[in-house]
């Protein structure tokens, strides 16, 4: 089975909680797109649902399949958020915001009764941090804030480099909310739940990648099939 196949497996099996009259949290990436597909199916065959993008780019794809959009201003509570990861543990908690959306991410999934997360095997780990962890920054003060960062993780005993997100051409990644994005390469993150409170004590950081007590669980898809995290 290869990594797409394994996405689709993910995602058919979180299609499975989805019930007719839903407000859903839509995610952002390769695994919430495959979700994205099958749900369109779904909804041409008369399946009610009516969704909440969690970026410009899940919205774009979601009106192209004919997935019915409103804004989370007009559905304030959602029943249930579908999204992918970047790192899984075994007490769900995540690493999000490779695909730069995290801070519109978090706000969906925290308007959301549950949030199920879909994954393949190579996102679950044991300790967080193998993956850069994405920190959402306001542009004024960057350099502040980037030094305030550097600090925190330095009292914490964490090292690695922070990077600001460039595009491929090199000019500074913006996410949709109009923030730039510090990668901090800290590779294991002992303490997740110190340095996510801390992080959020800095005033320059918008927000970070560290999803805490939001997952209601977690379907991992692997070559054997999809198993259920909770
Ligand atoms: C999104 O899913 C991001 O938070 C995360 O980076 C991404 C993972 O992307 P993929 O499903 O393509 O691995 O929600």
């Amino acid at each position: 089975m290869d990594a797409r196949e394994m996405k689709i497996k993910a995602a058919a099996a979180a299609l499975e909680h989805v019930e007719d009259g839903m407000r859903l949290g839509i995610g952002t990436g390769s695994t919430a797109e495959e979700f994205v597909r099958l749900l369109a199916e779904r909804v041409a065959a008369g399946l009610n649902v009516v969704g909440v993008p969690t970026s410009e780019r899940t919205a774009r794809l979601c009106v192209e399949l004919g997935v019915p959009l409103k804004s989370l201003d007009e559905l304030p509570d959602l029943d249930l958020t579908i999204d992918g990861a970047d790192e899984v543990d075994g007490n769900l908690r995540l690493i999000k915001g490779g695909g730069g959306a995290l801070l519109r991410e978090k706000i969906v999934a925290a308007a959301s009764a549950r949030m199920i997360v879909i994954a393949d095997e190579t996102k679950v780990v044991e300790t967080l941090g193998r993956f850069p962890l994405p920190i959402e920054i306001n542009s004024f003060g960057q350099v502040a804030t980037q030094r305030a960062v550097e600090k925190l993780a330095s009292t914490l005993g964490l090292t690695g480099d922070l990077v600001l997100r460039v595009r491929a051409d090199e000019s500074l990644f913006m996410t949709d909310g109009g923030h730039l994005i510090l990668d901090a390469s800290f590779g294991r993150i002992p303490d997740a739940d110190a340095l996510a409170s801390q992080l959020n004590a800095i005033p320059g950081v918008v927000e970070h990648g560290l999803f805490i007590n939001l997952a209601s669980l977690a379907i991992i898809a692997g070559p054997a099939g999809a198993r259920v995290m909770e």
